[in-house]
């Protein structure tokens, strides 16, 4: 499972790809995009409205089905989305095939990234890359429509890509406080996939002591259903145990229980005086919150000069996917919609049910890898 030295098939720094699709998804991108991040990750903005994309700072950009709306956006309406990808699925494949590992984000709710997204991870999917998806989920007073196109949208996520982290905007206001203005409250939600990447990019670029292999980490991100991520660090005299706890659940994800997490992966960077007994103080603690027979992870790569004692990085997935219900699984069979291996594995999986979340955002602490960024160029 660990390995000391890590490269890709091809010898090459694995490569992140993250797609952000729609008006939420190219903010995103844009955040990320003044950020210090390795060179092995590219950012795409793909936005059905020609006019907004222009206006984001990425590697590359797609503008998706110019035909289906004339550059001119999807209206709200996802099936619009939906069509543009799939117009434009030559040109999105193209961006994905030398990836590694490929991340999409979107705000679920509107036409372009609820129709679209799934199928960008569709095509990811067809391509055996795996796929981590970041969306938000609409404020209740966006209303009714929109929240009913926002679930839909992402249930269709759910069976097409692997991890999907979910954001509801709802809890901007819960844990940021009602006064936080909406750009601050933004910047939040956005921030959180610019954690899951440098999270990830840092932990499968370095060698570390115990070094966090390609293929593992993979097989932690492919499974599908909905995953969690978070970040802490330990500073003086705090509790290890509260510190690795609070890495596990965010406070502005939704709430789910990790006790149904199917994997984990836990990237730790330390000073070099950090002792066994802490290293195998966190692997305990992750282990106790995940089911016993849960594939966990654990990567170590000491860094001298860390500011603080230590730093924790947390992905649980396969968590609670719900299968499409399937009335007649022989007619269902006939009809070629699933195979009998699919009917098998939808009848094994069980329903989530939410648990409240314990964790405040006062109690979140950044760590130095974020601290240290600075603007980058595009
Ligand atoms: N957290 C966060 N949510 C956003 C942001 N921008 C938009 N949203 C949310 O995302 C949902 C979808 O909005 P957009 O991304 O603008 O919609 P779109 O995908 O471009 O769809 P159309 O404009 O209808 O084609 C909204 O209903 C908001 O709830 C953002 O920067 N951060
Ligand atoms: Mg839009």
């Amino acid at each position: 499972m660990f390995e000391l030295i890590h490269e890709t098939a091809t010898g090459a720094m694995p490569k992140l790809t993250v797609f952000g699709v729609g008006g939420c998804g190219c903010n995103t991108i844009n955040q990320l995009s003044q950020v210090n991040l390795p060179s092995s990750v590219e950012l795409i903005s793909v936005n059905t409205d020609a006019q907004a994309m222009a206006a984001t700072s990425s590697h590359y950009r797609i503008q998706i089905g110019p035909q289906t709306t004339k550059g001119l956006g999807a209206g709200a309406k996802p099936d619009v989305g939906c069509a543009a990808a799939i117009e434009s699925a030559q040109a999105l494949t193209e961006q994905m095939q030398h990836s590694d590992i490929v991340f999409l984000t979107a705000g679920l709710g509107g036409g372009t990234g609820t129709g679209a997204l799934p199928q960008v991870a569709k095509l990811a999917r067809e391509l055996t890359k795996p796929v981590i998806a970041v969306v938000t989920m609409p404020f209740s007073f966006e209303g009714q429509h929109r929240k009913t196109n926002a679930e839909a949208g992402l249930q269709e996520l759910l069976e097409s890509a692997n991890a999907v982290i979910v954001l509801p905007n709802d809890k901007l206001a819960e844990v940021l406080g009602a006064k936080v203005t909406l750009l601050n409250a933004f910047k939040e939600s956005n921030k959180i996939l610019q954690d899951v990447l440098l999270g990830l990019a840092n932990t499968i670029s370095q060698a570390g002591l115990i070094n966090i292999d390609l293929n593992d980490f993979i097989s932690v991100i492919s499974r599908q259903g909905r995953a969690a991520m978070g970040v802490s660090c330990l500073q003086g005299d705090e509790d290890l145990i509260s510190a690795v706890k609070r890495a596990m659940q965010h406070p502005l994800l939704d709430n789910i229980e990790l006790n149904q997490a199917q994997a984990a992966i836990v990237s730790v960077v330390a000073k070099d005086t950090i002792e066994l007994s802490q290293y195998n103080q966190i692997g305990a603690t992750v282990h106790e919150q995940l089911p016993r027979d849960a594939l966990v992870i654990i990567g170590l790569t000491i860094d001298p000069n860390l500011e603080s004692e230590l730093e924790i990085m947390v992905i649980a997935t396969g968590i609670g996917f719900t299968p499409p219900e399937i009335q007649d699984p022989i007619q269902a069979v006939n009809d070629n919609y699933i195979n009998v291996h699919d009917f098998i594995k939808r009848q094994a999986i069980s329903i989530a049910e939410p648990a409240p979340s314990k964790f405040d955002l006062e109690n979140l602490q950044i760590p130095t890898y974020l601290r240290q960024q600075k603007p980058q160029a595009h």
